[in-house]
């Protein structure tokens, strides 16, 4: 089994990128066991994340550093709880935070923080992004410059509450024979802080080129979108929730259709799983979590890493954890 990358505190959803020729990881921040953790429900209310730290790595070699704490839900105005998966970006000198939150309504909007150093501190800006909901934001840069967010998850996530295009609190997941609910994907305006455009959906298809049902445990889209390219193709990889896969979907534009092609990561240790696809120094990395650090508490996860295996056609080997 690979060993947990961090041990001195617990982390997850980890968002690997390489900036000034680092490997930099973005991952939630569980806290250690309290008496106050509400109670875990089915909208996640345990996992009650309140900052983030980022850490560099040189090489795959050395352990990586942590460079403290770097953003506080205490800065963030509009947040009131819940600092969940994290992304990262940089564009002209600066380097971008992305952060879901609860706000002070109950609704999960994405948030945004800037620094001149990928290694922070960040500050947030007052309000967040207007026209995002839901949660696990993917900032994915295409060779073109141009930026476009990925975001969304059920249940915890809120995202069938958005199908009317506002917050609806009685929305609920389609039924099983109906069409899944995608990812949705925004562009990014030029200086990153904003949507540029409304807000898509990300369709996924199946092999015969049907919408991927709500019922489709094997396949369905969950929550933890991330965008990657390779060679030329568009790769959306996500988890599939109850089913606890960590799948794929290619396709030949950053905004679909995708068609899926099968599992990156079988389930791991813990409900959760989520993950990020990197180049570093020749190799391919999934970086991910599991939950071995606490012996299986999901709100108390650690992040791993693994190589990751194209074959000649362009299709993942599956890694197990
Ligand atoms: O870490 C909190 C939530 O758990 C994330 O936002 C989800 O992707 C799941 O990993």
């Amino acid at each position: 089994m690979k060993e947990p990358l961090i041990t001195h505190m617990y982390t997850a959803d980890p968002s690997a990128h390489v900036f000034e020729g680092k490997l930099y990881i973005y991952p939630s921040h569980d806290l250690d066991d309290h008496p106050n953790r509400p109670a875990p429900d089915n909208f996640g209310s345990q996992y009650d994340m309140v900052d983030y730290h980022v850490f560099s790595m040189e090489n795959m070699q050395t352990p990586p550093v942590d460079h403290g704490e770097v953003l506080h839900i205490r800065d963030v105005p509009w947040a009131e709880k819940q600092m969940w998966a994290p992304d990262a970006a940089f564009r002209n000198g600066t380097y971008y935070l992305y952060f879901p939150a609860i706000d002070h309504e109950g609704i999960f909007r994405v948030g945004v923080a800037t620094s001149t150093s990928p290694a922070g501190p960040f500050k947030a800006e007052p309000n967040y992004i207007q026209g995002s909901f839901s949660m696990d934001p993917c900032v994915f840069v295409d060779d073109d410059g141009q930026a476009y967010m990925y975001f969304g998850g059920l249940w915890g996530g809120q995202l069938e509450k958005w199908q009317t295009g506002t917050f609806d609190p009685d929305g609920q997941v389609p039924g099983p024979g109906e069409p899944m609910l995608g990812p949705r994907v925004a562009k990014m305006s030029e200086d990153m802080l904003s949507f540029d455009g409304p807000v898509g959906e990300v369709s996924i298809l199946d092999e015969d080129g049907k919408p991927v049902t709500a019922g489709d445990q094997a396949r369905l889209f969950f929550e933890a979108s991330w965008m990657h390219k390779y060679k030329g193709i568009y790769y959306l990889s996500y988890s599939t929730g109850f089913s606890r896969h960590l799948a794929y979907a290619t396709g030949t534009s950053p905004t679909g259709p995708f068609t899926f092609r099968g599992y990156i990561l079988s389930p791991v240790m813990g409900w959760t799983t989520h993950h990020s696809i990197v180049e570093f120094q020749g190799k391919w990395y999934l970086f991910y979590h599991d939950a071995t650090l606490s012996g299986g508490v999901d709100y108390m996860r650690n992040i791993k890493v693994a190589e990751l295996i194209y074959n000649a056609d362009g299709s993942i080997q599956t890694i197990e954890p």
